[in-house]
């Protein structure tokens, strides 16, 4: 019987024993918390873990609750050794050496053998991969989302096995093993279930973890509010807090806690903001000179959209348009149940959940130009619909 894409990656997991952990740029409560626990778990089982968040040296200030937040990696240094592999089962290896002949630049490795021999096709050649036999990427559903960093080490995603653990329908199915699930409502509530299996049982969970994945399950849901909340995600949660979660921190640090850049951006994105009325949507948008402003940073954008403009009544949807990197960003959320935001994101190149979805437009042109034209064909969009 074939093997179900949860018990291969508890296989590979199990005979693995330096692994890699990769969550998405711009890390927001469900790629830290889940890489975090994650983290801590695989430590308890006596793996050699090195976790990395690709961003550029700064975590979420609104995630400093978080223990051991401090031992997540921002990159892994480029490895300088060229490493030779002799295969020896048909020889015993006695001593190795080397005789360098600088006059025509070369260099000779001596293999003294004791026993058998070895012959040319012994001999094999490749980059270190910094000697991890695992990578494990989560909450990304693909590998252009994890930027530089894969840029930069490319080869270690091709050449050692890969798994895939998401909740994203738009994942593209990029892992040696691809654990996605569409109805989770985040990758922490996915890695609770991998955890349990693991441990089998409760062992796995201490309070670090428990919190860690606990803050992947409220930001995602946007503390049980999002319309992707499920029964599941309730029972998973209480589950969560019986084993020590600190449910209270997690939500004084992330939604009880508003900096003055962040209210200010929010005035902003409040005084921009235009209702489409009939159509049954809002929008507005943000500069980059505005945003550059009041200081916000990307997180604190980023969660305008979430934490304001999902709850205007009377409307099926709203759009954020930024300016972020040089790009323009457009960020979807449903106000209502069963409206597939994803659809609309996909019109201009994007994806994401039918909740919540995104769009990058990098033409060249300026927001003002992209925001007219965005906004007109939604209209049409949506005047075919309603
Ligand atoms: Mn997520």
């Amino acid at each position: 019987m074939e093997l179900s894409s949860k018990q291969q990656a508890i296989e590979l997991i199990k005979k693995s024993q330096k692994i890699l952990l990769v969550t998405h740029k711009n890390p927001d409560g469900d790629a830290i918390g889940s890489i975090l626990a994650f983290k801590i778990a695989l430590q308890t089982l006596g793996k050699e873990v090195v976790a990395v968040c690709p961003c550029s040296g700064t975590m979420p200030d609104n995630m400093n609750f978080l223990k051991d937040i401090d031992k997540l990696q921002f990159n892994i240094e480029s490895s300088k050794d060229f490493v030779i592999t002799l295969d020896t089962t048909e020889a015993e290896v006695q001593k190795l050496g080397y005789k360098q002949k600088p006059e025509d630049n070369k260099l000779n490795i001596v293999v003294t053998l004791s026993s058998g021999q070895l012959k040319p096709e012994n001999v094999s050649f490749g980059k270190s991969a910094f000697g991890f036999d695992l990578v494990v990427v989560l909450d990304s559903p693909d590998l252009e989302r994890l930027g530089d960093f894969f840029d930069q080490h490319t080869e270690l995603f091709y050449e050692i096995p890969l798994i895939n653990i998401d909740h994203h329908s738009s994942n593209d199915y990029f892992g040696k093993v691809n654990w996605v699930d569409i109805a989770a409502t985040s990758t922490c509530e996915i890695l609770v279930a991998l955890l349990e299996a693991l441990g089998q049982g409760n062992q796995l969970f201490n309070e670090e973890v428990a919190t860690a994945l606990l803050t992947g399950i409220i930001t995602d849901t946007g503390s049980f509010q999002n319309v992707n909340t499920t029964p599941k995600s309730f029972t998973v949660a209480a589950q969560l807090v019986a084993l020590g979660a600190r449910q209270q921190d997690i939500i004084t640090s992330i939604f009880r806690t508003k900096s003055i850049t962040t209210l200010k951006i929010w005035g902003k994105v409040l005084t921009n903001l235009k209702d489409e009325g009939r159509l049954r949507f809002v929008w507005s948008t943000a500069s980059k000179d505005e945003i550059n402003e009041v200081g916000a940073n990307l997180s604190e954008v980023g969660g305008v959209v979430d934490e304001l403009l999902k709850s205007v009544p009377d409307t099926d949807f709203s759009l954020l348009i930024t300016e972020r990197n040089g790009n323009i960003h457009g960020s979807l959320r449903a106000t209502k149940k069963n409206i597939d935001v994803a659809t609309i994101a996909g019109m201009f190149g994007g994806g994401g959940h039918p909740q919540a979805a995104a769009f990058d437009i990098k033409d060249g042109r300026g927001l003002e130009d992209v925001a007219r034209e965005v906004v007109s064909r939604i209209r049409t969009h949506q005047s075919n619909r309603v």
